[in-house]
């Protein structure tokens, strides 16, 4: 398993704000190499799928109806301590709560609609990763 990458999507939120670019920028001045990447609409299928662990959270219907409603960026991103550094450059899951500077800070609308996703273990991120790409739409 790889533990020097994670998993990212920009949400619907910050597609429909215009700001693939600038977060794809940040990723990238922040030492990330993009080796995956993908523009695309998630089913209610996928993203319910993909946010399966969240399925007794009470917002989970709200969560799959968000993720869904709109194209999204997926991408696979390396780096040295790809998982702990990627969250650090996103920020805390509540935009209120998110170190000013960092991703959800500057762009996520609220709790529900953060901007970002990024994986929280090495475990995941390789689930994640291959949730959404093959091996071979993985560049390494
Ligand atoms: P993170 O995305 O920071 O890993 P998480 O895994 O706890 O956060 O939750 C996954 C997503 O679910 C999160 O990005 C947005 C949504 N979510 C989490 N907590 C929420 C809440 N209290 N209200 C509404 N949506 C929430
Ligand atoms: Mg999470």
């Amino acid at each position: 398993m790889a533990t020097n990458r994670t998993f990212t999507m920009i949400k619907p939120d910050a597609v429909k704000a215009g700001n693939i670019g600038n977060i794809l920028k940040m990723i990238n001045e922040a030492g990330f190499k993009i080796v995956a990447l993908k523009y695309t609409q998630l089913s209610k299928e996928k993203a319910g799928g993909f946010y399966a662990v969240h399925k007794e959270r009470p917002f989970y219907g709200e969560l799959v109806d968000f993720m869904s409603s709109g194209p999204i960026v997926a991408a696979v991103l390396e780096k040295d301590n790809a998982v702990a550094d990627f969250r650090k450059l996103i920020g805390a899951t509540n935009p209120a709560e998110a170190e000013p500077g960092t991703i959800r800070a500057l762009y996520a609308t609220n709790v529900g609609e953060n901007a970002v996703h990024g994986s929280d273990s090495d475990e995941n991120a390789d689930i994640e990763s291959n949730y959404h790409f093959s091996q071979t739409e993985i560049y390494a």
